[in-house]
């Protein structure tokens, strides 16, 4: 059998199979094996940045949720980057942004498939840890992009921007509109989410400084990244705390959502808010008077460099490794940094003078 055939079987068997079958029939405890399979910094092998970019790869796109507007622009990133560079685009995903068990499955459908390379945004840090680390196994390359998993379960981290800078300016932000003081909540997606957790606790840490004495935190509600959910959490958020000054909603559901309440209600232009949307979502929000300014990266941006860094990988120029770095075409060189985080950069901040300048 070749080494190539012996992989596909051994992908099928890891997807149909328990792992601890899949692992033995594989031969998978192997030293070589242990230390191939590690996430980032731990790959087989040194990096060869001059090694030749890989035509004819496949790269599956697993998405928090398939019909998110935000997963949809940055999947066609993805889709776009593939296509110029010669390789093959999919996308695979669960409806819903609670559906932890069904991005293990969607992750064991890719595995099975026996794709180069899988795109990730996880729903749940944990959850998809052994159906990942079996992928790597299988030989297939797992970058995680805009949510991350636990840094061994993935080569790399491609993320929208610093979660320190966006935790930290989202609070500015707010606090700059409330005049620092009031009772603000905070309006998540899924209560696993990694991203808008990390977001949350650098939130709760700027909160920390004493120029925000006078601004209380009085809740964090989930919205789960549905528009229905986000739109009654917000308006419980009101009934509970009738003298809420602001809102941060770190989701672009979720602030859609919110926009769309306020917008509608007595608190249009009192209660202030701010977080992550999509220009395209919050134009009318904007300029009806609901939202001053809020921040977002592009997310096609993000997807182009997710599908880059996968084909980096695969070809060998890249392990995962801090200090290592390739060229994303027109988007430039990028290095990794510490636990195989690739950074796409700064956000942008959107308001009434700027937001037109922007389609997505
Ligand atoms: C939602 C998702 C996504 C997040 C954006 C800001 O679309 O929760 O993970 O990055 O908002």
């Amino acid at each position: 059998m070749s080494k190539s055939s012996i992989r596909r079987a051994c992908a099928a068997l890891a997807a149909a199979t328990s792992l601890a079958l899949a692992v033995t029939a594989c031969g998978g405890t192997t030293k070589d094996d242990a230390k191939d399979t590690g996430g980032s910094g731990a790959a087989a092998g040194k990096a060869d940045p001059g090694a030749a970019t890989k035509k004819g790869l496949t790269v599956g796109f697993l998405p928090k949720q398939v019909n998110n507007p935000y997963f949809t622009s940055a999947d066609k990133g993805g889709e776009k980057a593939l296509k110029e560079l010669g390789s093959s685009y999919k996308e695979t995903g669960p409806s819903t942004a609670t559906d932890t068990s069904g991005q293990v499955s969607y992750v064991n459908t890719l595995t099975q498939q026996q794709v180069d390379a899988m795109a990730v945004s996880a729903q749940d840090p944990g959850a998809l840890c052994t159906a990942l680390k079996q992928a790597m196994k299988n030989k297939i390359k797992v970058v995680t992009y805009d949510s991350d998993t636990k840094t061994d379960c993935r080569n790399a981290f491609v993320s929208q921007a610093s979660s320190e800078d966006l935790g930290r300016t989202e609070v500015q932000l707010l606090a700059e509109q409330i005049g620092y003081k009031g009772e603000i909540a905070i309006l998540s997606a899924a209560q696993t989410a990694t991203n808008q957790n990390a977001w949350i606790d650098f939130m709760k840490e700027e909160l920390k400084d004493p120029k925000y004495k006078n601004i209380k935190l009085v809740k964090v509600a989930y919205g789960n990244d549905d528009a229905q959910q986000s739109f009654q959490q917000t308006q419980g958020l009101l009934q509970e705390h009738p003298k809420l000054a602001g809102i941060i909603s770190p989701t672009t559901v979720g602030i859609k959502a919110a926009a769309q309440y306020l917008s509608g209600s007595k608190y249009k232009g009192k209660v202030k808010l701010t977080g992550l949307g999509t220009p395209n979502d919050m134009r009318k929000y904007v300029k009806n008077g609901t939202v001053e300014a809020f921040e977002l990266w592009d997310p096609a941006k993000l997807g182009e460099l997710a599908a880059r860094t996968a084909v980096a990988l695969s070809s060998g120029q890249i392990t995962g490794k801090e200090g290592e770095s390739f060229k994303a075409g027109a988007m430039g060189s990028f290095t990794i940094g510490k636990d195989g985080v690739i950074n796409l950069g700064k956000p942008t901040v959107f308001n009434a003078k700027n937001i037109d300048q922007f389609n997505f």
